[in-house]
């Protein structure tokens, strides 16, 4: 009788270590995924363009991560969003009043640029003060801050 009941309390322990083992590599898996996600999905953030401002007019962002913009306008008028960026003029699509436009961004080098809208009408949108910076920062787990989305 009592061998029996030794394996089996032997088994029980094995068990119970197995469950453990597949417990951590559980935790472990989901603490993974966690740290990619920022990595896979876009971070949106909204902005509205108006006669003669953009909100927010500062943007902070993460070196090499997409951004999904979107983007209204608040005032009479169509806008757009073109970003002074070190590879050359990145440029929305032209978002007009009732017609908001998502733009897809990723910048890959750190640095502070300006962002303005490109219209020349009415003696020109940024001369307006149609001018906002996006700071582009480099690692990190998360976007600094935003304002909008
Ligand atoms: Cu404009």
């Amino acid at each position: 009788m009592r061998i029996p009941i030794a394996i089996l309390s032997a088994a029980g322990a094995l068990a119970i270590t197995a469950i453990g083992l597949v417990t951590v590599a559980a935790s472990t898996a989901s603490a993974s995924l966690e740290v990619n996600q920022p990595n896979m999905a876009a971070t949106e953030i909204a902005v509205t363009a108006s006669e003669w401002a953009f909100e927010p007019s500062s943007i902070v962002i993460q070196a090499g991560k997409p951004v999904l913009f979107q983007l209204t306008t608040g005032g009479e008028l169509s806008h757009n969003l073109t970003i002074d960026a070190p590879s050359g003029e990145m440029r929305s699509p032209t978002f007009r009043p009732g017609e908001p436009v998502s733009w897809d961004v990723t910048i890959e080098e750190p640095g502070t640029y300006t962002f303005f809208c490109s219209f020349t009408s009415a003696g020109g949108h940024r001369a307006q003060g149609m001018e906002g910076t996006i700071e582009v920062t480099a690692g990190g787990a998360q976007v600094v801050s935003s304002v909008g989305a």
